[in-house]
């Protein structure tokens, strides 16, 4: 017993890692161990010897175990001092200043839009990109043979052969979203839309990709008064100013009647926009009051409910507020152009910080 309590306390002491440790456990007081041995030979003694060599047995595999135990914490212990001395941080060198990146204007004018919006009671919905012909065009009163759906430029998903349903569509506004939130949702409706939307184009103002942000409100008596409101607020907050003046012209689109086009008195003195002053007036956006026939395709009854929607381009609008003066630039991913006209991410739009 002497001996292989010498044995083992020394190899204990010797050993370098957890793994050489659990390796003398098994081989010391393991169920096949060197000890669990010794306790076999207790059968074979008398009664007066096994009293006096049970407890030495048992008193020698605590040693041991208490020494491997002993040894495994102050391993651990040393292992986490080196990894202390090795790993340590200067809290208090400068930082690497690594380039930070940028908000896109595209990005930043959808958020301060919806802020505005939600502030005056909007929620904020999103839709699928790829549309339905029904979602995109009929159920907005636009019928197969209307000559909008030729005129919006739509890029149409192949089917497989043999398939003889209607394509899909890319979206080219993001009316259907709202559609769809007539279906899920029905009236009272509060909403803007704000997404990507595509039209086969590509000229100096035009790019096959670009954004939209559409409103919609719906309830027993909205009017078009309502709509004039909002749109006075939304302007007011875009830009930053406290007077505007809004001029409806009379406009046709298939899902609003009657339909305005809304301007903006502003000038341009010095190729600068002022909005709010000046003989020009800007074009900013499309509205009415939503066709009864759209409102029954939400599956909204017309007789009891009618609302405005309004449609609004909103990389139009950003180069208009930050005088971005080329449309294509905005997609061109050029670091300088990013780097100019981008807003840092730690500044998120909102109504109280100003926009
Ligand atoms: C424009 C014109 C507009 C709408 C969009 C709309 C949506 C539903 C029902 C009725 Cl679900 N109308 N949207 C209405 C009027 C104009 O957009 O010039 N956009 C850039």
């Amino acid at each position: 017993m002497q001996d292989l309590r010498e044995k083992y306390l020394g190899l204990i002491a010797e050993a370098s890692d957890e793994a050489s440790i659990e390796a003398l456990r098994v081989q010391a007081v393991g169920k096949k161990g060197e000890v669990a041995l010794q306790m076999r030979e207790l059968g074979k003694m008398t009664p007066e010897e096994r009293q006096i060599m049970g407890p030495k047995l048992n008193a020698l595999k605590d040693e041991i175990n208490s020494a491997l135990g002993a040894k495994k914490a102050a391993l651990a212990d040393a292992a986490l001092d080196e990894r202390l001395r090795s790993e340590w941080l200067d809290v208090t060198l400068p930082g690497r200043g690594r380039p930070a990146g940028t908000i896109h204007p595209i990005s930043q004018v959808t958020e301060e839009v919806t802020a505005i919006f939600a502030d005056l009671g909007f929620a904020v919905a999103e839709g699928p990109q790829i549309e339905t012909d029904w979602y995109n065009f009929d159920a907005l009163n636009i019928p197969g043979h209307h000559p909008a759906r030729a005129e919006m430029d739509t890029f149409y998903m192949a089917r497989a052969e043999g398939d003889d349903r209607p394509p899909h569509v890319l979206r080219t506004h993001t009316s259907p979203v709202q559609i769809r939130s007539m279906e899920k949702n029905g009236a009272p409706i509060r909403i803007v839309c704000p997404g990507r939307v595509y039209r086969a184009d590509y000229d100096q103002t035009h790019t096959p990709m670009f954004h939209q942000i559409e409103g919609l409100a719906i309830d027993t008596d909205i009017s078009m008064a309502n709509l004039k409101w909002v749109l006075e607020e939304f302007v007011k907050s875009f830009f930053g100013v406290d007077d505007v003046e809004l001029r409806f012209r009379a406009s046709h689109f298939p899902f609003t009647e009657p339909s305005a086009e809304v301007d903006i008195r502003c000038s341009w003195e010095g190729g600068v926009l002022k909005v709010g002053e000046g003989d020009d007036w800007l074009e900013i956006l499309g509205s009415g009051m939503v066709h009864p026939k759209v409102l029954q395709a939400g599956g909204i009854d017309p007789t009891t409910n009618q609302g405005f929607a309004f449609g609004m381009g909103i990389d139009r609008i950003a180069m208009l507020k930050y005088g971005i003066p080329d449309l294509r630039a905005f997609f061109d991913s050029d670091l300088r152009w990013l780097r100019h006209y981008g807003f840092s991410a730690l500044q998120q739009p909102n109504l109280h910080g100003g926009l």
